[in-house]
């Protein structure tokens, strides 16, 4: 009789490296989904999906909402953190259990222990969405990691340079995947490819992706 192949049903590689301080979960999140996405039901139920307009007044192709002390709006004004949702005024919904337990086992797998996030992003993608190249350089302390997760329909990744010419690499994302980065690569430009039409069994034709950090 052969040996049975003890690993056939765990990931490949639980971490992959995309950089020195940068690492692709796979499948991180799946064991969080049955608590993770009534809790986005009940986020979204409280402060709705809304396109945000940017600095330069282009209307941005994702919607999203917020959870935590501290939510990441933007208008005419500039990008910033507020710990009140504009559309309402009241303070952003909090930051579910499950969501804070997820982003600290993901940032522990990575090296960063003692993660506390004060703000999750989450951000909606429909066929075509895209995020344009860009740094995450609205929080105060650039010491602090960010956790990805993201949910439902496929995505391509592009994970840049430390200069908006530099070369970008193409990374794959599937539902249930978590990214961790900070130290080195925590300024890197990065955006997400326009999304294809790949309707998912759980979330239908939308991707949703929960960036968690220490913001304020
Ligand atoms: C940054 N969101 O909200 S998060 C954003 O999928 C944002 O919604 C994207 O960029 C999304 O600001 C991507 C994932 C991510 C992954 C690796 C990075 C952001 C990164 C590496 C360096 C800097
Ligand atoms: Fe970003």
């Amino acid at each position: 009789m052969q040996t049975p192949d003890l690993f056939a049903d765990q990931p490949l590689d639980p971490h992959i490296a995309i950089g020195a301080q940068a690492f692709v979960l796979p499948g991180c999140a799946l064991p969080y989904l049955d608590a993770l996405l009534p809790a986005i039901d009940a986020i979204v139920e409280a402060a709705p999906w809304r396109q945000m307009v940017t600095p330069g007044g282009f209307t941005m192709s994702v919607a999203l909402t917020n959870c935590g002390a501290l939510g990441w709006t933007s208008d005419r004004r500039g990008y910033r953190y507020s710990a009140t949702d504009p559309q309402s005024g009241q303070a952003w919904p909090a930051m579910p259990a499950v969501f804070s337990a997820l982003a600290q086992h993901a940032a522990n797998l990575a090296g960063f222990s003692h993660f506390q996030p004060d703000a999750c992003l989450i951000n909606r993608y429909r066929p075509g969405t895209k995020l344009s190249l860009h740094q995450d350089r609205d929080e105060r302390d650039y010491g602090q990691p960010i956790v990805s997760v993201s949910l439902g329909m496929p995505a391509i990744f592009l994970f840049g340079g430390q200069t908006r010419a530099g070369k970008s690499t193409k990374i794959p994302l599937k539902h249930g995947d978590v990214m961790v980065w900070g130290g080195v690569d925590r300024l890197r430009f990065h955006g997400v490819l326009p999304l294809e039409d790949q309707p998912h069994p759980l979330l239908g034709g939308q991707r949703i992706n929960l960036t968690f950090r220490k913001a304020g």
